[in-house]
């Protein structure tokens, strides 16, 4: 059984600036090359390295980055790297590039490489153009009859209707294949198994850059033969992105009750992480959320914070005796209802609720 690491989307080099200040990405930046580094410290018993794509967020790449690319790819010893192109990191970056003498990069037409020792084909593409798809379909290589067969591809096989989508593919298009090591897709969903009992999978971005990618993906390690696999999906994060929306019972009408509950949210996750926190709920009249302290006495526990105020003031269940507004109408109505319950009952607290839930009705419909 070959044993491969496959991983795919580390977006090394990514600006990162729509979700960090300027410092905080540069962090994340050195983070991208911490966590790369950690990876391919775990390929050592390896016979393949496999990276589907998007391994660089674009087509600069700096001298750095590159030197650590090189200095771990040699630190290898030999465990040849094979790099299928994706549409952030087309084949022409490559063409630039030193990567080192174990590392083969697949041309959008396509290439075919065995590794006798394992009984292993690598068949791969890449994207010639960060609009130009490989110039060959999945199903158009040719399998080896008696070796592990390998595609490593960068595509999209989501199937959003409606959506641009890069290189799309299908379960169907991996039959024939033992294992399909795929990149685009940010999010790992599973090893799953396609048309033919062939395995397919995304590892996912090993760090993540914003909400959308939560606590990141990671590496897939394991075995893999004719008709049988062992893979496992590694997390690999450094830290993640977490939301938090915060909403109390009552109205709240303090900082430090949001503070203190903010707080122990976020120790929950661990602390050290990218950090949104989006307040909910009522306050009490005359107190307003003062989201820039909430996030100044977070910050020591994040790596970042953002604090969102999306509170709303309690609601006003005032109504003059001489108001003759629907609004007032309904809230007096409303009231003499709830009172001809005695306090506690059920039927007085469904009044009371049909009051509230009538005058936030008719404040939304205001607002709309
Ligand atoms: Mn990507």
């Amino acid at each position: 059984m070959a044993r491969i690491l496959h991983i795919a989307d580390l977006h090394l080099d990514a600006p990162l600036t729509s979700n960090f200040t300027v410092s905080e990405a540069a962090v994340r930046r050195s983070e991208q090359l911490e966590t790369f580094s950690r990876i391919m410290s775990a390929a050592g018993d390896v016979d393949v390295v496999l990276i589907a794509g998007d391994l660089f967020d674009g087509e600069n790449v700096s001298r750095e980055t590159l030197s650590v690319l090189a200095r771990e790819f040699e630190s290898l010893g030999g465990i040849p790297v094979f790099i299928s192109p994706g549409n952030h990191d087309p084949y022409p970056v490559y063409e630039r590039l030193d990567l080192g003498e174990n590392v083969r990069v697949f041309p959008p037409t396509g290439g075919v490489f065995d590794i006798d020792e394992c009984r292993l084909r690598i068949c791969g593409a890449g994207f010639g153009a960060r609009n130009s798809a490989p110039k060959i379909g999945p199903s158009e290589f040719e399998k080896h009859e008696e070796y592990t067969n390998i595609l490593l591809l960068h595509g999209d096989i989501s199937g959003a209707p409606g959506s641009e989508r890069y290189n799309p593919l299908t379960a169907a298009d991996f039959n024939g294949f033992d294992y399909a090591a795929l990149g685009h897709i940010h999010r790992h969903d599973g090893i799953n198994e396609g048309i033919g009992g062939a395995l397919w999978a995304y590892p996912g971005i090993p760090e993540p850059r914003g909400f959308d990618e939560g606590e990141g993906g990671g590496y897939i390690i394991g075995g893999v033969s004719r008709g049988k696999a062992s893979l496992e999906h590694v997390p690999a994060a450094k830290r993640g992105c977490r939301v938090y929306e915060l909403s109390q019972d009552g109205p709240v009408s303090d900082n430090e009750s949001l503070i203190s509950l903010a707080s122990s949210r976020v120790m929950s996750g661990g602390a050290g992480g990218i950090v949104r926190i989006i307040l909910k709920g009522r306050t009490k009249s005359g107190f307003r959320p003062d989201a820039a302290l909430i996030k100044d006495r977070l910050r020591g526990l994040c790596f970042s914070v953002e604090v969102r105020d999306e509170t709303v003031p309690e609601l006003d269940l005032t109504a003059d005796e001489n108001d003759g507004s629907l609004r007032a109408v309904y809230i007096k109505a409303m009231r003499k209802k709830a009172l001809a319950f005695p306090v506690g009952s059920r039927e007085r607290k469904i009044a009371e609720r049909a009051l509230r839930l009538g005058v936030e009705a008719m404040e939304s419909e205001k607002g709309a």
